[in-house]
């Protein structure tokens, strides 16, 4: 297992739309090994592989307390059954910053999992939130997008003086 480095907002790599994985399988296992180990030290709930400079559809969600439910989505879709709510959201992209997001509380999930075998599955409430939040980062999509241009822009501002610092 590997712990992988978590690309930072504004980072342009993170606006790459990530390609359909064609033939799941071991390479994906390992792949999906590699981002649950890295969302669980970071911690977070969800991890796209666009976050970890890999734009391929792949992503991995554990939405439980004690970390022992991952759930990992080859090329994920969905249909929205729900209706919108408010949630205040955060990103590991996007450290330190949590702001209200509009999404929906109920959806259908369409994808397979890193074996090839399909996967669908109804998502409510915080895992569908997590669900629609990681199948935009693989749009090339984040949350501050969502936000007023004044907002996205104090924010990267505010990162941009933590990444120089930090260098
Ligand atoms: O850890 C995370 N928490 C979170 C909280 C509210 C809405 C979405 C999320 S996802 C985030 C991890 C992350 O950045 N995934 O891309
Ligand atoms: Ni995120």
């Amino acid at each position: 297992m590997a712990k992988l480095e978590i690309l930072e907002f504004p980072d342009p790599r993170l606006r790459t739309v990530a390609t359909p994985i064609e033939q799941a399988g071991p390479k994906y296992q390992q792949m999906a090994a590699d981002m649950l180990e890295t969302m669980y030290d970071a911690p977070g709930i969800g991890l796209a592989a666009s976050q970890v400079n890999i734009h391929e559809r792949l992503i991995v969600v554990d939405i439980s307390e004690d970390q022992d439910a991952p759930l990992v989505l080859l090329n994920p879709t969905y249909e929205v059954l729900g209706e919108a709510i408010d949630y205040q959201e955060g990103c590991l992209s996007v450290p330190g910053f949590y702001e209200s997001v509009t999404r929906f509380d109920k959806i259908h999930v369409t994808a397979m999992d890193a074996s090839g075998a399909p996967i669908d599955m109804i998502a409510d409430d915080l895992l569908a939130i997590c669900i629609q939040h990681e199948i935009d980062h693989l749009d090339g999509k984040l949350f501050v997008d969502y936000l007023s241009t004044l907002k996205r822009t104090r924010i990267r501002k505010k990162l941009e003086k933590s990444q120089r610092d930090k260098a």
